[in-house]
């Protein structure tokens, strides 16, 4: 039995059916970390793993709110700060009914590795609820979150933990959370990230996540020794802040991508996405992706409802590279055969835990250049923490100034990764490469601190 099944048995019992995308994404680095594990004792001897699996504390608290007819309506809310051995407690809020303990558990568990590869002072965290933004008027999602706000500013503060978005919360929902946070503690601070600019958000936070991503992937091609992305093909799952924003990047550097999508279905626009609309859509009008086939008919839409439930339509669509930016899981074993057989030769998490454990091994068998979330999708916190050193210093960074920062801060990340992953005898392999150096980080750090 390895070093790696080892450890994992430990954690085998606690393993409840919420926790499953926890334990997937705390497998995942077991099975990384093994030969850091053989190579130094100093692990095993502080209890790094057993230490680093549990959170330092969860809040799980009641939000009450009004709704426009007046009824009351009640939702669960929660914050998991993970672990602050590098820095405050730093991660997004997730606004969606899927949300529960063990989602944001495994979304906190991955920030603090993810937080650790920027080679930022930012520990790991995470929260959320299950309320459903889709369908809330502005007026009910401003009461929810004030609601919301009422609980979490107990627990939060700008050198204690500083959340910022994820899915379903953006610069309404942060700008409505701030004046809250600011009414009920009477003070001005940078206590979250992805602030609207007017008071205190910085440049390009919105678009950090998915240009990030796609410095990353130019990076890591130049690397291995690929053809850049220019002219080329590029699939893109998600029609959120880091899908959008991806394509954006994409097109900006003259790559066509050809995809997006959302819950209900995919477009799929051979010419080229046009973004212009698809901002229109989602950030204005916040409706289904198959208005835009009303705009531009050559397109195809395809409804979830019809594609085979094994698979993802946007991943049978041929490419060069791919990157899934919606949610977790999204991209199985089929999809990443199809992708396979259809020539694709990269693929960029931008979303957190966007593969199955099937379809990654796929990808790694295959020799297909793989960047995981935790390493390709850091730029947006990174821009957070930029954000929090702008509000500290009362400072106002220029766009050039963060989008350099950024890009530099990607191409760090890429090749940490890169060079870690051959120390330790994996060359290549970026899933083990990004699980190391951000665990040695936080372990070393840990150790330093004592228990
Ligand atoms: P948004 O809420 O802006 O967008 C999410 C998108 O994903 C929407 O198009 C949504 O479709 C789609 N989606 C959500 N759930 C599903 C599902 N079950 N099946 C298919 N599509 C789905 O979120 P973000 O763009 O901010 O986040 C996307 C991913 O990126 C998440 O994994 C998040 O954790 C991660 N991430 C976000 C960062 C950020 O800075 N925002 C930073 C790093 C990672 P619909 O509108 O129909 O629900
Ligand atoms: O998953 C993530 O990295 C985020 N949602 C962004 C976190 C942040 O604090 O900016």
């Amino acid at each position: 039995m390895s070093i790696a099944d080892i450890e994992i048995k430990k954690f085998e019992n606690g393993n409840c059916e919420e926790d499953k995308v926890f334990y997937q994404a705390m497998e995942e680095v077991i099975y990384s970390i093994a030969p850091l594990l053989e190579s130094d004792d100093k692990y095993k001897k502080n209890a790094i793993l057993e230490r680093l699996v549990v959170p330092d504390r969860i809040f799980k608290f009641k939000v009450t709110w009004l709704d426009d007819d007046n009824n009351i309506q009640v939702n669960t809310g929660y914050r998991v700060q993970f672990n602050n051995a590098l820095g405050p407690y730093k991660g997004g809020l997730r606004f969606h009914p899927s949300v529960n303990e063990g989602i944001l558990k495994f979304l906190g568990f991955e920030q603090i590795l993810k937080n650790a590869l920027t080679g930022l002072p930012i520990g790991g965290a995470k929260g959320g609820s299950d309320f459903d933004p889709k369908g809330k008027s502005d007026f009910e999602v401003m009461k929810f979150c004030s609601a919301f706000m009422t609980e979490l500013h107990k627990y939060i503060g700008p050198r204690v933990d500083i959340p910022a978005g994820d899915i379903g919360v953006g610069a309404r929902e942060i700008g409505y959370l701030f004046g809250e946070y600011k009414k009920v503690t009477s003070s001005y601070e940078g206590v979250l990230t992805g602030k609207p600019f007017m008071f205190g958000g910085s440049l390009m936070r919105p678009e950090a996540t998915g240009y990030g991503a796609v410095y990353f992937t130019e990076t890591m091609l130049d690397m291995e020794g690929k053809e850049s992305l220019e002219g080329k093909i590029c699939t893109v799952s998600g029609a959120g802040n880091v899908a959008l924003h991806a394509i954006e990047k994409l097109q900006q550097i003259g790559a066509i991508p050809v995809t997006c999508s959302d819950s209900k279905g995919t477009i799929h626009d051979s010419r080229g996405v046009d973004l212009d609309l698809l901002k229109e859509l989602k950030l204005e009008k916040r409706v289904s992706l198959e208005e835009y086939v009303k705009v531009h008919p050559e397109a195809r839409y395809i409804p979830v409802s019809e594609y085979p439930e094994d698979g993802h339509a946007v991943w049978d669509i041929p490419c060069y590279a791919a990157f899934p930016c919606a949610t977790q899981n999204e991209l199985n074993g089929f999809d990443a055969q199809n992708l396979i057989a259809n020539g694709c030769i990269s693929v960029t998490e931008g979303a957190n835990m966007p593969s199955t454990p099937k379809a990654v091994n796929d990808f790694l068998s295959h020799k297909i250049c793989f960047a995981p979330a935790k390493a390709a999708n850091a730029g947006g916190v990174a821009v957070s923490e930029f954000e929090m050193s702008q509000n500290a210093a009362m400072a106002r960074w220029s766009f050039d100034k963060v989008d350099e920062r950024l890009k530099t801060t990607m191409q760090q990340i890429c090749k940490r990764v890169a060079l870690t992953a051959k120390d330790y005898g994996v060359e290549g392999n970026y899933v083990d490469g990004a699980n190391i150096a951000g665990f040695k980080k936080v372990a070393d750090a840990m150790i330093a601190e004592g228990i």
